[in-house]
């Protein structure tokens, strides 16, 4: 039973209430305007419940599937240090997908329908997954600008509305900014090296930069959620603003090691002080995102591997006589 009385059931299309107790809702917004925050045994609206399953659950699968990518480079990664570090980031990543689906799972949604959604692709997961991390370089990119961009998301929205979210996320965030500082070192290491170090990283920071513009999620002209998030403090900036930020924050810190971006109209006003750029190809992004990006389909078989593999554990955990018939003393 979660907040509210209500239990979710997919198979149940009459579940959401045509309109919602005015006077209920008025409450609930008013103790958002305060800035209380909600615990899972408080009333929410339905849409309010439905929009964090569906933001906190995708975020649970970037994390999950955001392992792969570095995931394949712990046996090659150039030395012991950099494969222990590599090892304790992706535990992490495993470790933050645990955090979120359990704060998703206080709204009524069980883990293992989010982790079957996933699999059927009924739910997205962060499009930056579906490139290939090709390098060592690409490593060293996810590391540092990536897992920037996860932090200046975060940050803002672990300040929302939803008080297990904003708890899960606090934890989250400080561990990302251990990931930042490894991902800033190997990318120092590589722009202060050789000149093929130096290569091999520019040809990674090419790769990856119109995937890294998408990340913070389409234009404000075109988000379809963002408004409604934002007056429910779910959302606590636009994805423009977001990205915004990234670029003041990041983008001299890339400069400055003499690295180029592939954009010709990046730059910063100097009237309006906001970063502009050449808009980003929206179509590219949502073919990655609805399941038609270079990795998609590989991302998803290794996680129905691991699915099928670890169902054993799963049993031996939940319904352990099912498996070993042990008879009782
Ligand atoms: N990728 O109306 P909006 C990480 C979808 S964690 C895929 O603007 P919204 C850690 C969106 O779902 C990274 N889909 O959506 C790590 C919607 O589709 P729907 C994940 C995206 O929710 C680092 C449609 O487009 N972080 O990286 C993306 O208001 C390194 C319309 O968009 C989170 O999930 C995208 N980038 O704003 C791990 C944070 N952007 O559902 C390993 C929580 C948008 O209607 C290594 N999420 N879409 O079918 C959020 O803050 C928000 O959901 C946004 C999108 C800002 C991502």
């Amino acid at each position: 039973m979660y907040g509210g009385g209500y239990i979710y059931d997919p198979e149940n299309k009459n579940q959401a209430p045509i309109a919602e107790d005015p006077e209920k809702l008025a409450e609930f917004e008013a103790k958002i305007d305060n800035g209380e925050k909600i615990e899972p045994s408080d009333w929410m609206p339905y849409e309010y419940r439905r929009q964090l399953i569906r933001m906190i659950e995708q975020h649970a699968h970037s994390e999950i599937i955001g392992a792969l990518p570095e995931g394949t480079w712990i046996t090659r990664a150039p030395g012991f240090k950099r494969k222990m570090a590599l090892i304790a980031k992706v535990q992490d990543e495993i470790g933050h997908g645990q955090l979120l689906y359990a704060a998703a799972e206080t709204l009524g949604k069980p883990r293992e329908q989010m982790l079957n959604d996933l699999l059927s692709g009924k739910s997205k997961y962060s499009n930056v997954f579906n490139y290939p991390a090709k390098t060592w370089a690409d490593v060293a990119v996810i590391g540092f600008l990536i897992d920037a961009g996860a932090i200046i998301n975060q940050l803002a929205n672990s300040k929302g509305s939803y008080a297990p979210y904003g708890r899960a996320l606090k934890r989250i965030c400080a561990e990302e900014s251990f990931h930042l500082k490894q991902g800033y070192e190997a990318f120092v290491y590589l722009a202060t090296g050789t000149s093929t170090q130096r290569a091999m990283l520019q040809d990674a920071v090419n790769r990856w930069w119109p995937p890294i513009m998408h990340f913070f999620g389409p234009s404000d002209k075109i988000s379809v959620h963002t408004e409604k998030l934002i007056r429910w403090q779910v959302k606590m900036d636009t994805n423009d603003n977001m990205r915004n930020d990234f670029l003041e924050q990041y983008v001299p810190k890339i400069w400055e090691l003499d690295i180029t971006l592939p954009d010709p109209n990046l730059r910063k006003n100097p009237e309006t002080g906001r970063w502009e750029y050449t808009e980003p190809d929206w179509d590219e992004f949502f073919r990655v995102i609805s399941g038609n990006g270079p990795c998609n389909k590989e991302r998803l078989d290794v996680r129905r591997w691991v699915e099928e593999s670890g169902r054993w554990v799963r049993q031996a955990l939940f319904k352990p006589n099912e498996i070993y018939k042990v008879p009782l003393a």
